[in-house]
């Protein structure tokens, strides 16, 4: 029997973790704004690259990330350390849709590519456009037309989309994913100062991206680090340039009255460095390249998680087993907003009553806080021992955790492939219209 519109809505109803009474609702009516942090990894967060001086050997220690180093420890902020990125193929746009629409990717290609500008969708802009009377907005300085966005984000129900064309872009300020974090940040201001609140927006950087290009003149000065893989080596460098972006926008916003009025999103959408380059990290992470593992691997695919809710004094590091999927959920209950009803796979991770489970986008990769399935083998989470001759308790928790994930690919395959939030009904939420949205400039 094909899965259809009830099997999804068995899972939705089975599967719906109910809020944490302590934070629902903390952030209501509240501003939200995304920081998209490009190719990302958890590893970098309190991460010290120490380089050694060939002439003197003296050894230099340099904070990559010290403004996101700040708020992963902030009382203001709920930080993940267990949390993993989910994409494939998709890349960025995988993790854009994990993130506002709680369900994956699909299994080859991008669905923003394949299905983005047909899909019936109930993602978060529209939810809270409908819920919440909340304007929308991205920025992202690159051109519209990648990844599809210029479609696909009509069906999200975003308003406004400033891309490249809304910048002003040169040689000097970009490089071919786009303007640099810096300026992207600094001129979106002129525009999300003229959004509608409460809004809900997005800043998608470029700067850390493939193949971490070194910078020139003023923004030079991070080191390089010194390994034989120069993708590796120059990673640190782009990461603190964004981390400095980051810490601008931040000290725009706390001089507004807009940082207190809002939640700040923080995540990064995916890896950074490849499984074939991992090894060349190894021994900047105090590793053997001889021993790196398919473990070491699936351990590396964590990305950070930080909600900053300014004025909050309750932050902590969550050690929930998490990942982008879960993000909707937990982002809706922090502002009060019921989605026991809505088409969503992720579970609210500051939930006591969610699955402690963290599912990839490939069938029986997963990982918690006791066993970490990844590339066919079985291995301890917390010492990467591998299990060949598992005990039948420890059998049990395998056959579940593959019962568990490879249901979430299979309903959110059935929702993706099968359009099936066209028949969703009795949620509250009425259908989007895409036809109404228009990104063009009108310079163009
Ligand atoms: C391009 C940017 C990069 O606009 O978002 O996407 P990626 O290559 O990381 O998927
Ligand atoms: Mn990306």
């Amino acid at each position: 029997k094909p899965t259809d519109v009830n099997e999804v809505e068995t899972y939705i109803t089975e599967n719906y973790a109910a809020p944490n009474p302590d934070t629902y609702g903390i952030a209501k009516g509240r501003n939200v704004i995304y920081i998209h942090l490009e190719s990302f990894q958890q590893f970098v967060i309190n991460y010290k690259l120490k380089i050694t001086d060939e002439e003197t050997e003296a050894e230099t220690e340099y904070e990559v990330t010290p403004f996101l180093n700040t708020l992963f420890s902030s009382k203001e902020t709920f930080a993940f350390d267990n949390f993993f990125h989910q994409v494939k193929a998709g890349k960025t746009s995988d993790a854009e849709t994990l993130m506002e629409d709680s369900f994956f990717g699909l299994p080859q290609g991008s669905f923003f590519v394949n299905n983005g500008g047909k899909n019936t969708l109930q993602a978060a802009p529209d939810i809270l456009a409908q819920t919440g009377g909340y304007t929308s907005a991205v920025f992202h300085g690159n051109v519209k037309s990648f990844w599809n966005r210029n479609e696909a984000y009509k069906h999200l129900g975003y308003d406004y989309f400033f891309d490249q064309t809304y910048f002003d872009v040169d040689k000097s300020n970009s490089f071919q994913y786009g303007l640099h974090d810096k300026y992207m940040f600094g001129d979106s201001i002129e525009y999300f100062e003229h959004l509608q609140q409460p809004f809900y927006t997005k800043f998608i950087t470029v700067s850390n991206h493939y193949p971490y290009v070194e910078f020139e003149g003023d923004e030079a000065g991070f080191p390089l680090a010194n390994t034989d893989d120069d993708t590796i080596n120059g990673y640190f460098a782009t990461a603190n340039y964004m981390d400095t972006s980051v810490r601008e926008f931040f000290d725009y916003l706390k001089a507004s009255d807009i940082y207190k009025n809002s939640i700040i999103v923080l995540y990064g959408d995916h890896y950074g460095i490849s499984n074939s380059r991992n090894p060349n990290l190894a021994e900047l992470l105090g590793k053997d390249k001889e021993t790196w593992s398919n473990y070491d691997n699936a351990m590396l695919q964590r990305v950070p998680y930080m909600v900053v809710v300014p004025g909050m004094d309750k932050g902590y590091v969550n050690h929930t087993y998490g990942g982008e999927v879960d993000n909707l959920p937990t982002l809706l209950h922090l502002l009060g907003i019921d989605n026991s009803k809505y088409p969503e796979i992720g579970q609210d991770l500051l939930s006591p009553n969610r699955r402690n489970l963290l599912t990839m986008r490939t069938t029986d990769n997963w990982v918690d806080s006791v066993l970490t399935s990844y590339a066919g083998r079985i291995y301890k989470t917390e010492t990467g021992e591998e299990i060949t001759n598992p005990d039948p308790e420890t059998q049990k928790r395998i056959d579940d955790n593959n019962a568990q994930s490879e249901a979430q690919l299979k309903i959110s395959d059935a929702i993706t492939t099968g359009d099936l939030i066209r028949f969703w009904a009795d949620d509250g939420l009425k259908a989007l219209d895409p036809s109404k949205y228009s990104y063009n400039n009108g310079l163009e």
